[in-house]
């Protein structure tokens, strides 16, 4: 092999990889075919090893871009949460009483606890209410002078016994109550459901109870807790503000959905 031959090889070869070679770098020079071989493998050799390098660099900036992505995600899933958290604690909220019971859901606040009363079975004054009275009450001014008032009794229920309804006996107990505080805008109590619509959370279900047909001056419905607690030494049969069940009357009332003498559930839901 001529000398001539040899250097075309390299002007030709060389000048091919010139494009890969960093400014500033010496070019290589070619004494034999051999020589040429030699150094165009070391520099194939040194390519392979840039590219393993940058693929390793993107492989690597890949990890990092898809772990901010992460964090990203989790941030902003964090800040979500937390500002549903505080707009909830800030904007929303509501009471209801708990008919019967003396402690509210785990998902309430107790804003009290009481008993429940409200005006002598045959009165025919006094206000038509069912009230939560506390059990802890302060009073303003008070006297004894005697000029026409309302009157407030403790309720009790009045159920024969065996009821078929309720899952122990209840006849002539004194019943408590609770106003129950829940982070939740809306609260409704539903007549004649013992299960909230979907979308809504229960809060308690039980019946629907009210003073007797019969008896001369009426108050309204409240929903008493399906499974009450009773005041302490209040089963004696006093008689005051009673609470009856109440049961569903066919005629103007549709019979299907609604039966006969069917004492009605009720349900207090929130959303
Ligand atoms: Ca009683
Ligand atoms: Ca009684």
């Amino acid at each position: 092999m001529n000398s001539a031959y040899v250097f075309s090889w390299c002007i030709v070869g060389l000048a091919a990889m010139a494009s890969a070679t960093s400014e500033g770098e010496a070019e290589p020079t070619c004494f034999s075919r051999f020589d040429y071989d030699y150094k165009m493998l070391q520099k194939l050799v040194s390519l392979e090893q840039t590219i393993q390098n940058l693929k390793d660099s993107l492989a690597e900036s890949k990890n990092k871009i898809e772990d901010m992505s992460r964090e990203y995600e989790l941030t902003t899933k964090n800040l979500q949460d937390l500002l549903s958290q505080t707009k909830e604690n800030i904007e929303s909220g509501s009471v209801y009483i708990r008919w019967g019971r003396n402690e509210c859901q785990d998902n309430a606040e107790i804003v009290y606890k009481g008993f429940t009363a409200g005006k002598k079975w045959n009165d025919g004054g006094s206000g038509g209410d069912t009230i939560c009275l506390p059990e802890d009450p302060s009073w303003l001014n008070y006297s004894t002078i005697n000029s026409p008032r309302g009157t407030v009794y403790g309720t009790e229920i009045n159920i024969e016994e065996p009821s078929g309804v309720f899952e122990k006996k209840v006849l002539d107990q004194n019943l408590p109550c609770v106003a129950c505080h829940v982070k939740k805008s809306s609260v409704i109590m539903i007549p004649g459901r013992g299960h909230c619509y979907t979308n809504w959370n229960l809060e308690y279900n039980g019946y629907l109870m009210a003073d007797k047909h019969s008896h001369p001056t009426p108050h309204n419905h409240v929903c008493v807790d399906h499974h009450p607690d009773f005041m302490q030494g209040g089963g004696k049969n006093n008689d005051d503000h009673i609470l009856y069940l109440t049961i569903s009357k066919c005629g103007s009332l549709p019979c299907p959905p609604y039966a006969n003498d069917r004492e009605l559930a009720c349900v207090v839901c929130s959303k």
